[in-house]
């Protein structure tokens, strides 16, 4: 119970259930999730957004928001948001995905979804590796990352070179917003919450396609601690996956 000379700094978004997270310390999920919710609150869409989880260990995120949020196999997010928006075009939908998810499996039903410039909104995670089925490299884990199938690093002539996904979207004529954010600091995460935010604006706007790429952290299968983790998305990630906007048709050039 608050006295009268207190105040609430922070309240957890109506968008949030009360449930504990699988999430281990220091992963980018949590951080990610709440954004997500304090935007769906602030546009007051919560009644209205579906979301689609992907397979990977944002698996359970029915549990965690507070509105509709349905499954979908490997890498079918987009395809299944594809189905829901033109069911239910008033309706908010938007994808959640990891790297495995989103850049792996799911590459076609990324690309063509930008190509058909579905107008949904995409959250793409990218923590370079395949978390949930413990820490396989992914189409973005770095050259000379070491993961459990590049032990000694990844090296390109063996395992390939690492896709950037803004960049390659960027190109494609059907997408409308692209931007790639990150979350190892307070401006970050509230840069991160502004795209996110624009990208739903986007949507209710019928505008179109829309894909926040945003740079998180595995602590637990990069072998790093939390803050070492946000230090690697700094500097590593950063520099080989820039941040910044890729396109934005809204954006007079
Ligand atoms: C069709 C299919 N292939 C493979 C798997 C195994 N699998 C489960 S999660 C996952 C990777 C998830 O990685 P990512 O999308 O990067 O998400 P993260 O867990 O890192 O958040 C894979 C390959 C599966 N469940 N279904």
């Amino acid at each position: 119970m608050l006295q009268k000379t207190e105040k609430y700094l922070y309240r957890k978004p109506e968008s949030l259930t009360d449930n504990i997270t699988i999430y281990c310390s220091g992963c980018g999920h949590g951080i990610i999730h709440r954004i997500i919710a304090e935007v769906i609150d602030e546009l007051s869409v919560r009644e209205k957004t579906i979301g689609i989880a992907p397979v990977g260990c944002a698996v359970l995120a029915y549990d965690y928001f507070n509105f509709d949020v349905t499954e979908a196999a490997h890498g079918r997010p987009p395809a299944v948001a594809t189905g829901i928006k033109r069911c239910l075009p008033d309706r908010i939908v938007f994808t959640y995905q990891g790297d495995g998810d989103l850049a792996a499996i799911g590459t076609a039903e990324i690309i063509h979804a930008a190509a058909r410039g579905e107008n949904i909104t995409v959250i793409f995670v990218n923590n370079g590796v395949y978390g949930m089925t413990k820490g396989q490299m992914a189409p973005t884990t770095l050259l000379g990352q070491r993961t459990t199938t590049t032990v000694k690093g990844r090296e390109p002539y063996q395992h390939g070179f690492p896709i950037r996904v803004c960049e390659l979207l960027a190109t494609i004529e059907g997408a409308y917003y692209i931007e790639r954010t990150k979350i190892d600091s307070i401006p970050d995460i509230i840069k991160t919450k502004r795209a996110i935010k624009k990208a739903f604006t986007y949507q209710i706007e019928k505008r179109g396609f829309s894909l926040i790429e945003v740079l998180s952290t595995c602590p637990t299968n990069w072998k790093k601690t939390p803050a070492e983790s946000m230090e690697w998305v700094r500097t590593e990630m950063a520099s080989f996956f820039p941040p910044g906007v890729y396109k934005d048709k809204g954006v007079a050039v």
